[in-house]
């Protein structure tokens, strides 16, 4: 079944290479859309994949988990964010108990019209799709199955608390909405091969049934999974569409208009358990913009394996994913 989808998938990727679209345009300016006064900088996340990946995977109840929650926090406190720690205990499905921590970084709390840009931060225990048998039980780094979508959310902080802080900030608009960058944990520590079970996204699950806050809400939410590898493109993700079509609209059509519509496609990426799930079902719509293969229509190739490190970071698709982030944040 998961074969037949893929294989529809890869058939809308070969439709869309052999070319029967025209190319994007390099930027399209129109009525509805006002280029971002702000620069992502690829460089700059990819040192926020590097730091994270330094301390080793970032596994459920370990030391390099902790030590890289914290830098996480006090980075996002560097920027002048409001961080808040969400602590909460659980259960992996082999019973071992964990403990959770979602990380929320507040950019301009004191708005009430607020979206969320989220990713994980936990990275997987095991590199159980290595073709490497002997790798089942290695824990990887996740330098794109985490810690990319992190490195983008930091970035994002970064050059927005430049926006506020910078002495020519009466001269750069700021955006009018606030934004809670949150940084979920163990996501990916769920039964491989059974996607659309409960094991996964346990730190996502926990928020949606306890917000951080009790009148909390966001208009919308965008999460964003593996962001960071070479020839990655997005799809229409099934779930997004059913519960946050016109959010998905939207992100796709300023993506194209920023320049990024050979990252963006056009095609249906069938259905995905993400982090946006626990959101859309408590009633926040959310996409995922989750990263696939432009050449086999599936996860990227080091997907849960050993190889998903920082030698498989692909700086342009941070850099593409981030700066359709800015455009969003100023148009939204
Ligand atoms: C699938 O739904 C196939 N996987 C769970 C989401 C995930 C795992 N994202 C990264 N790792
Ligand atoms: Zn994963």
């Amino acid at each position: 079944m998961v074969n037949s989808r893929w294989s529809i998938i890869s058939l809308a990727l070969v439709l869309v290479a052999c070319g029967s679209r025209p190319k994007p345009a390099d930027v399209e300016v129109n009525d509805d859309y006002t280029p971002s006064p702000l620069t992502f900088c690829e460089d700059s996340a990819y040192q926020y994949v590097a730091q994270q990946c330094s301390y080793g995977p970032r596994t459920m109840n370990s030391r390099a988990h902790d030590l890289c929650g914290d830098w996480i926090a006090g980075k996002f406190r560097s920027f002048g964010l409001a961080v808040c720690d969400q602590y909460a205990d659980g259960r992996l499905h082999d019973g071992t108990k964990i403990r959770m921590r979602n990380i929320i970084a507040s950019y301009r709390p004191e708005l009430s019209d607020r979206i969320i840009i989220s990713g994980h931060w936990d990275s997987r225990p095991w590199a159980d799709n290595d073709d490497d048998e002997s790798k089942h039980t290695t824990p990887i780094d996740g330098a794109n199955d985490g810690a990319s979508s992190i490195a983008v959310l930091l970035e994002l902080a970064r050059v927005l608390s430049i926006a506020t802080t910078d002495t020519l900030s009466d001269t750069i608009a700021l955006p009018a909405i606030g934004i809670d960058f949150i940084c979920w944990d163990a996501e990916d520590s769920g039964t491989h091969g059974r996607f659309s079970s409960s094991t996964w996204c346990l730190g996502s699950q926990y928020w949606a049934n306890h917000r951080h806050a009790d009148d909390y809400n966001a208009r919308y939410g965008i999460n964003l999974d593996m962001v960071g590898s070479a020839q990655t493109v997005f799809c229409r993700e099934t779930i997004s569409m059913q519960y946050a079509p016109t959010v998905v609209s939207r992100v796709w059509n300023i993506a194209r208009k920023a320049g990024y519509g050979r990252y963006f496609l056009d095609a249906d990426g069938g259905e995905i358990t993400d982090d946006h799930v626990p959101l859309c079902r408590s009633g926040i719509p959310c996409i995922d913009i989750i990263g696939i293969d432009s050449e086999q229509g599936t996860f990227p190739r080091t997907w849960h394996t050993i190889d998903d490190n920082l030698d498989n970071i692909h700086r342009p698709t941070l850099k593409a994913v981030g700066q359709t982030m800015l455009e969003v944040i100023y148009n939204n």
